[in-house]
């Protein structure tokens, strides 16, 4: 999923106007060529002054924040985390529509932890809309292998908490405000239907393999 420097704005792996009526073509299209893009822009120019890095995956400088040289460890939190939450975003949608609902293992998890997915998409949603500001609310699967939903600030992401991603929701205004204006609820509900359930099955799965039972 990821490489590394020069990092590059891979195309969405479906039409921009593919996730309508839930997401517009227009807030897509702003969404990944001009806010990703400019992420992955100020992260290779913050990187090009240090060759040493140039071969550094992006999880790699996401979890070495504190020995990156001092001059550029903001710039590489806020856009490396800006690459890896957009990444992670795009590709984990799918448009289903209505009864779009988890499968495999993670639904049985889901059921077990939260009762039924309906509770936990209310848990989900409340978390997103605790956001203050600019943030991301995740489902994640913790280093005891236990689901949990998290919210971060900015382009912060789960990784420097050991936590392991398996969704995510953008919640900053540019994804979302051109079609709901100020009704982040909207949004985060009918983000239920474009969950790519089969992504976030593959995801968890991954996830299991590196916590401790
Ligand atoms: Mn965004």
């Amino acid at each position: 999923m990821y490489n590394t420097y020069p990092f590059k704005l891979n195309p969405l792996p479906y039409e921009y106007d593919e996730m309508e009526p839930y997401i517009d073509k227009e807030t897509m299209f702003l969404h990944h060529d001009k806010h990703l893009k400019n992420y992955i822009d100020k992260l290779n120019l913050a990187i090009s002054k240090y060759p040493k890095l140039y071969n550094w995956p992006l999880e790699k400088l996401l979890t070495s924040i504190m020995f990156l040289p001092e001059d550029i460890k903001t710039d590489i939190k806020n856009n490396a985390g800006g690459v890896y939450n957009h990444n992670l975003y795009f590709e984990g949608l799918k448009k289903v529509g209505k009864g779009n609902i988890p499968i495999g293992k993670l639904a049985r998890k889901i059921d077990f932890q939260y009762t039924n997915f309906n509770d936990f998409y209310n848990k989900f949603k409340e978390k997103a809309l605790s956001v203050f500001g600019s943030g991301y609310a995740w489902l994640v699967l913790n280093n005891e292998c236990k689901l949990d939903i998290v919210t971060t600030k900015n382009q912060d992401t789960v990784l420097s908490l050991n936590l392991c991603p398996i969704i995510l929701i953008d919640v900053w205004e540019h994804a979302y405000y051109l079609k709901y204006n100020n009704r982040r609820e909207e949004y985060i509900e009918n983000y239920k239907n474009i969950i790519d359930w089969q992504k976030a099955e593959q995801r968890y799965e991954k996830c299991l393999k590196n916590c401790i039972k």
